[in-house]
């Protein structure tokens, strides 16, 4: 019999020992993993988790990052009580508050705002969390502010606005009926490990693979049958130009074209500008890879494609680009077709899940038509007719220049100047210069230090939330520990305010239980119920979506087909924008000679997660040092040993990192990950160099550069 000690020492799980399994989420990546976590509690302290077996979505697999919830959770820097700021902005210097008088404060700045200036001078801003937003929009709205924006400015909607354009739906690839699978930018070893399994098994069973992607990855080391490597941003002329060879070879699906799909003559002459004469100018990638592509789209149907709207959307053009890949399935005939591309309707916060909630009814019936229209209407108007949010590239200008009309206020949770363009030059100088700013964050940020008042929010270990999962599952956790010191759930705060400010709307004044149950009207769970069943239940309610009907009852475009051409952007020549899926070079105008080399960031790490990771030690001290990659021949050529300093500059500024050297990058190109505070991309490129379609920062095109050796590293 093994004793009490040696029990605890194995944080066995029993009545000797204390300890309890509880059962949680982990949300510090992607809304689109959120793995099912055990958590080992004792004592209301969580000494260990592992994956949770149950859970449909990660069946007890964890990734690193996950791996370090616990860290992550206790970092030493989490905000304890709400705080006034006492010194000047930036410096940190703060007192405790009560949240009575946090909330009282709060309360009178917003509404005073309103009522001097209107209810559009106050922003309701979100980071990278998703699962508290459709609270925080309905919040802005019963405000009477049309300015709710987020992270998702940057991140996700370029890609979905590609398949707005074009469906008027989102679509997912639906890879396990497929032939072959176009992974274009798609690196999941890194950044969607369970992705990376899936991927595994259907090599195994056959599946052919193309990736393009800028860089040599695990995904095109493991996986690909054929690797095209085209440099930062030129995906569209490359797509353009598979399309081109499809055309000419008479491999495209002419009868499905003609029931389906608008404006293929005008597209078929445009793409005739992408041939074997131009397209490794253009691209780098041979012509001869772009005839193999194309004949194995012809050989190996169906074929669905994974276009990630990050590093695809990342870019001046980037939106038009991705429309360009996008297009290759509507001419094979493979969108809306078992193994292609298929509609996938969103459930909640962009999940698609398989059922229907009451999600956008909620956001929606808040909103008024008679608002003013919000922060980037006037300069990214596509994005504005399609998301109907601010696009927040625009918020840092409108804080400074006042116009359309003043922004005095910003209500924000979790946010990260780091994560836009111009961090410092522009996002930063904004928030000085702001009136009134209360940001809500579970650390001590350097964005939080120049918040007038910080509210200490607490994690997903803390909190019960609502979450959606794809094949048809509803969960609702809860708290696996109390909140740590005197925090709250972001979703308390909000409904808080609005009790405080005493908006009309009875529904958020009841609380974010009341409104979930409200939203999960069409499903036949309520929140206790979900509650109650601790890991994740499938919906009765759920409907896959994959009948392969959607297009032929006509989509919701306007003329009820997948249109190549849009006629949404057509019918707006005051716009500027192409209708067609056009290309345009990136990095242009830039100085060659002073910055010969190219740039591309944001590429991302296993052990990174955007500002969150950095300072938690486990994952740190995997890549310790904020580190770029270049080639080998171009670090010789500059002097430069693994290992040594090197400056990395830009027309717009300089930061000194360390070398990485490597082949998985080409030559002449440096790439590095985002949003250290020592080394800061953000910093490296224009907060204009944006896509006029989308709105997104150019972050993996936008800038040539130069290097030059500062040095061996000091420890
Ligand atoms: N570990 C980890 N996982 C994450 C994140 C993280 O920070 N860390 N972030 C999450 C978030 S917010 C997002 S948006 C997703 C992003 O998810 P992904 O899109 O999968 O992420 P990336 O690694 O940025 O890019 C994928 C691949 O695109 C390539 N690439 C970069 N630029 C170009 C280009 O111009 N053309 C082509 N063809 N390829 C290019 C990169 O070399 C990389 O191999 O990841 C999510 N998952
Ligand atoms: N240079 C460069 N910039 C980029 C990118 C890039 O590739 N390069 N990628 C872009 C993309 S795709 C994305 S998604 C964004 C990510 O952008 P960010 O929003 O910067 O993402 P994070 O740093 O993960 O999170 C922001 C803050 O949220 C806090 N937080 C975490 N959980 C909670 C919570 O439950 N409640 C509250 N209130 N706060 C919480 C974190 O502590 C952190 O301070 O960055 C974009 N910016
Ligand atoms: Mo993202």
């Amino acid at each position: 019999m093994a004793t009490k000690e040696e029990l605890l020492k194995a944080k066995i799980p029993c009545p000797e020992t204390g300890i309890e399994i509880r059962h949680t989420l982990c949300d510090i990546c992607s809304p689109g993993s959120h793995c099912g976590i055990d958590a080992y509690v004792k004592d209301g302290v969580v000494i260990k988790i592992e994956g949770n077996k149950n859970h449909p979505l990660n069946r007890g697999l964890l990734c690193t990052k996950g791996a370090s919830n616990r860290q992550y959770i206790y970092r030493e820097d989490r905000v304890r009580t709400p705080l006034k700021r006492t010194g000047p902005r930036g410096s940190g210097s703060f007192e405790p508050i009560s949240w009575e008088e946090a909330y009282q404060t709060i309360s009178e700045k917003l509404l005073g705002y309103k009522q001097s200036f209107g209810a559009q001078s106050v922003f309701f801003f979100s980071g990278y969390s998703k699962w508290y937003r459709p609270i925080l929009q309905r919040l802005c709205y019963s405000f009477g502010s049309p300015n709710y924006g987020t992270e998702s400015s940057t991140c996700f909607t370029s890609g979905l606005m590609a398949w707005e354009t074009a469906t008027a739906l989102p679509a997912r690839p639906d890879m396990r009926n497929s032939r072959l699978f176009l992974g274009w930018a798609h690196n999941p070893y890194y950044t969607g490990y369970l992705s990376a399994r899936n991927t595994e098994r259907l090599k195994k069973q056959g599946v052919k693979f193309i990736i393009v992607d800028t860089m040599y990855t695990q995904t095109v080391e493991k996986i690909a049958d054929l690797f095209l490597q085209p440099r930062p941003g030129t995906d569209g002329a490359l797509a353009l130009a598979i399309a081109n060879e499809l055309i000419t070879n008479g491999w495209v699906d002419y009868e499905y074209i003609e029931k389906y799909v608008h404006g293929f003559e005008e597209y078929a002459e445009y793409c005739k500008g992408f041939h074997a004469g131009n397209i490794e100018a253009l691209t780098g990638v041979p012509c001869e890879k772009v005839k193999q592509a194309a004949q194995m789209i012809h050989e190996y149907g169906p074929m669905s494609i994974r276009e990630s709207s990050a590093p695809l959307g990342h870019h001046a053009n980037g939106m038009q680009n991705y429309r360009a890949i996008m297009a290759l399935s509507a001419i094979t005939g493979n969108y809306d077709r078992k193994g292609g591309q298929t509609p996938a309707p969103f459930t909640y916060t962009h999940q698609s899940s398989g059922y229907h909630t009451w999600e956008h009814k909620f956001v929606r019936e808040a909103r008024k038509s008679s608002m003013a229209a919000a922060v980037g209407a006037q300069r990214f108007p596509l994005w504005n007719e399609l998301e109907k949010e601010a696009q927040t590239m625009d918020l840092a200008r409108q804080i400074r220049q006042g116009t359309p009309y003043p922004i005095k206020a910003l209500l924000a949770f979790g946010m990260n100047f780091r994560m836009f363009p111009g961090s410092d030059q522009h996002m930063k100088k904004a928030l000085e210069e702001l009136e009134f700013f209360v940001d809500v964050d579970l650390f001590m940020t350097d964005t939080a230090k120049y918040a007038d008042i910080v509210l200490p929010a607490c994690s997903s270990f803390e909190r019960e939330e609502f979450k959606s999962y794809p094949g048809g599952y509803a969960y609702y956790t809860k708290p696996v520990i109390p909140p740590l010191y005197e925090s709250r759930p972001d979703t308390d705060i909000m409904c808080d305010l609005a009790r405080y400010m005493n908006l009309n709307d009875p529904l958020l004044k009841a609380g974010y239980r009341a409104c979930l149950n409200y939203i999960l009207s069409p499903i036949s769970y309520s929140v206790e119920q979900l509650q109650e069943a601790d890991t994740p239940l499938k919906v009765p309610e759920f409907h896959p979506h994959e009948e392969y009907a959607t297009i032929s009852r006509g989509l919701n475009t306007p003329t009820g087909k997948f249109e190549l051409k849009s006629e949404l952007i057509a019918s707006h020549p005051e716009w500027g924008l192409d209708p067609l899926p056009t290309y345009r070079a990136p990095y242009e105008g830039e100085d060659e000679t002073l910055y010969p080399m190219f740039l591309t960031e944001g590429g991302r790490l296993p052990n990174a997660l955007h500002s969150r990771l950095h300072d938690v030690s486990w994952l740190r001290t995997l890549r310790p040092k904020a580190s770029a990659e270049i080639h080998p021949e171009d670090a010789a050529a500059h002097g430069i040993a693994e290992g040594d300093l090197f400056e990395l500059s830009t027309a717009n500024g300089s930061i000194t990192v360390t070398a990485l050297i490597s082949r998985r990058i080409p030559r002449g190109m440096v790439s590095l990950y985002h949003g250290y505070r020592e080394a800061n991309y953000g910093n490296l490129i224009h907060q204009d160099r944006l896509d006029p379609y989308s709105g997104f920062p150019a972050f993996r095109s936008s800038t040539r550069c130069r290097i030059s050796r500062k040095g061996e590293a000091h420890e």
